[in-house]
């Protein structure tokens, strides 16, 4: 890892605001792509999950974890360019599925495709089936996109794919999810366009879906 940023994931996981701040700060400063520094801080969630997952984390901290990440992002958001391609890219209905409030992941694939240049209309956490569907008939995206962090709620993607099937709004729609739990043969399984492993990744396939890239 870089060394101009190599505190930073290590101060999330200490929970330490100030110093995350402080870190993201300097990095900036330095002019360290704030793409990296997104993804240090995503690295650090991710050993926040495995700590939690070894019962040496609990709620309470996972928590804070969150809202520090909120905090650096608020940070660095400003930081991330717009494309220049932002007329041509396309819109994005975008949220976390039903009965799941995880949304970090979310925000950062947000920021990052508003960075790439699509416009993304946020639907937010805790999105349901009927919003999803009157969203896309409102807003006629390119792309709806959709987050799960819990096993419980990733099967709530095959429900908006099925309702827009239903209600005739799939035709030149493309869907594309992600989150932890999710992967390829899944999205393939329940009928969604693409698979986006990490945040790069989503714009990456994002574009190809809009034939933007190949
Ligand atoms: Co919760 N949580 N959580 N949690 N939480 C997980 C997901 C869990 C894996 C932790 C664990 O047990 N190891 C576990 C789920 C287990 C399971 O389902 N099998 C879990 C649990 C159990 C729970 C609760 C049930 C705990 C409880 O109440 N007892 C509860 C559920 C609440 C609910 O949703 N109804 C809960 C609550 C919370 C907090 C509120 C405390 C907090 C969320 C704060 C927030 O989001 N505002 C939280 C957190 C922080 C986590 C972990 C630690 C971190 C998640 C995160 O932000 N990761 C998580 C452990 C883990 O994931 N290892 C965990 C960092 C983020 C950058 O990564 O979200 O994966 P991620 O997003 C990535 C990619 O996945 C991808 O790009 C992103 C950026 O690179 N991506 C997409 C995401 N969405 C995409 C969409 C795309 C494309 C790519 O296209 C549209």
């Amino acid at each position: 890892m870089d060394e101009r940023i190599c505190g930073l994931r290590d101060s999330l996981v200490g929970l330490d605001s100030e110093k995350v701040k402080e870190n993201v700060n300097s990095a900036l400063r330095r002019r360290v792509e704030p793409v990296e520094i997104v993804n240090s801080l995503a690295d650090g969630m991710r050993m926040v999950g495995e700590r939690y997952e070894a019962g040496e984390f609990f709620l309470p901290e996972l928590m804070m974890a969150g809202e520090i990440m909120k905090e650096a992002m608020a940070i660095i958001t400003p930081y991330l360019k717009r494309s220049e391609m932002a007329q041509r890219m396309g819109k994005v209905v975008l949220g976390t599925v039903e009965g799941d409030l995880h949304d970090i992941g979310k925000n950062i694939v947000k920021i990052m495709l508003t960075s790439a240049g699509f416009e993304v209309v946020d639907l937010g956490a805790d999105v349901s089936v009927k919003e999803f569907v009157e969203s896309v008939r409102k807003e006629e995206p390119k792309i709806v996109g959709m987050s799960a962090l819990l096993t419980s709620t990733m099967d709530g993607m095959k429900e908006v794919v099925d309702e827009l099937k239903k209600e005739g709004l799939r035709k030149g729609l493309k869907i594309l999810i992600g989150g932890a739990p999710i992967d390829g043969d899944f999205a393939k399984r329940i009928g969604a366009d693409a698979y986006g492993k990490d945040a790069m990744d989503a714009v990456r396939k994002a574009k190809i879906l809009v034939g933007a890239e190949s």
